[in-house]
């Protein structure tokens, strides 16, 4: 069923709090932790607790649980006392997707460029 949490899926072990992260922030409906591999001086993914595989899957099933996942970016920019940052959902293995279950990047801390490539 759409939403469900999935057996062989790495951050629905971290949800489920059977692979540690680095957790910065929970909701309800979604968690913040960090990423393992940052590519900026803050690099933190939030993810919603459901298992939908990418972020469009997300939004057309869920469309407020995929506000709640924006509105934590926004709230993980605050803690993180960002004034500039890049919110990424990598959205299919052509656009760098490696982890099947729908998450945004928080990246900040540094000069990013654009287009980001
Ligand atoms: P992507 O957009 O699917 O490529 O992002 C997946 C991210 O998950 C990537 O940046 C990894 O470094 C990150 N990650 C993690 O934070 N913890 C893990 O145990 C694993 C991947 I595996």
């Amino acid at each position: 069923m759409a939403g469900e949490p999935q057996d062989d899926c790495l951050f629905c072990k971290i949800i489920a709090g059977h692979v540690p992260a680095t957790i910065v922030r929970e909701t309800e409906t979604t968690v913040a932790f960090r990423d393992i591999n940052p590519q900026a001086p803050t690099h933190v993914l939030v993810i919603p607790r459901a298992h939908y595989p990418n972020a469009a899957e997300l939004a057309a099933a869920a469309p407020e649980l995929a506000a709640d996942v924006l509105h934590e970016t926004k709230a993980v920019a605050d803690e993180e006392k960002l004034d500039s940052y890049r919110v990424v959902f990598n959205t299919g293995p052509g656009a760098g997707q490696t982890v099947f279950h729908a998450h945004a990047h928080v990246l900040g801390g540094r000069g990013l460029q654009w287009p980001p490539g």
